[in-house]
C-alpha cells in the first residue's frame, strides 16, 4: 500500500449500535475513497495478533475480548495524507476528549468501546491492510 492509505475497522460496538451506514457516510463525506471493505468477525487469536503491540498493557485482555465479541467492518481508505487525516476524523481514543463532530464523539461510548479504529502510521497501515485483505480484494 502507498502512503495515501489507512486501515479502519468499525468495531463491534459501532456495528451493534447500527452505525455502519452513518460512519461510512461520514468517511465518504470527508473525502476518503473505499479501496477494500468486508464485514467479518475476529477470533480471539486474530484480535490478539492485531493488537499484539498492546500485549503488555493492562487493558489487553479486555480489548481482545471486546474486539472478538461481534462482527466488525474492516476497510482500506485512500486519500492524500490518509493516516493523519483519518486520525483527525475519528478523534481522541477517549470519546470524552474527542472533538465535537469526530466519529468517536458521535458514535463511541467509552475508551474501550470507541467505535472506530484508524492506523497510527503508514507502516502500520500497510501491515494492518495486509492483515485483513489479499491483494485481489483491494481496488
Ligand atoms: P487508538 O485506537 O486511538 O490509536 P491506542 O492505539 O492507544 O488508541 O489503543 C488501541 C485500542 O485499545 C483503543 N482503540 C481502545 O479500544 C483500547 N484502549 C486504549 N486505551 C485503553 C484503556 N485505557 N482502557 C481500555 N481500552 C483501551
Amino acid at each position: 500500500m502507498s502512503g495515501n492509505r489507512t486501515l479502519t475497522m468499525i468495531k463491534p460496538d459501532g456495528v451493534r449500535d447500527g452505525h455502519i451506514g452513518a460512519i461510512l457516510n461520514d468517511i465518504n463525506a470527508a473525502g476518503f475513497r473505499i479501496v477494500a471493505m468486508k464485514m467479518t468477525q475476529l477470533t480471539k487469536a486474530k484480535a490478539g495478533e492485531f493488537y499484539a503491540v498492546h500485549a503488555e498493557r493492562p487493558f489487553y485482555g479486555e480489548l481482545v475480548d471486546f474486539m472478538s465479541s461481534g462482527p466488525i467492518v474492516a476497510a482500506i481508505l485512500e486519500k492524500d495524507n490518509a493516516v493523519a487525516d483519518f486520525r483527525t476524523l475519528i478523534g481522541a481514543t477517549n470519546p470524552a476528549n474527542a472533538e465535537p463532530g469526530t466519529l468517536r464523539a458521535k458514535y463511541a461510548k467509552s475508551m474501550g468501546e470507541n467505535a472506530v479504529h484508524g492506523s497510527d502510521s503508514d507502516e502500520n497501515a500497510a501491515i494492518e491492510g495486509a492483515f485483513h485483505f489479499a491483494g485481489v480484494e483491494m481496488f
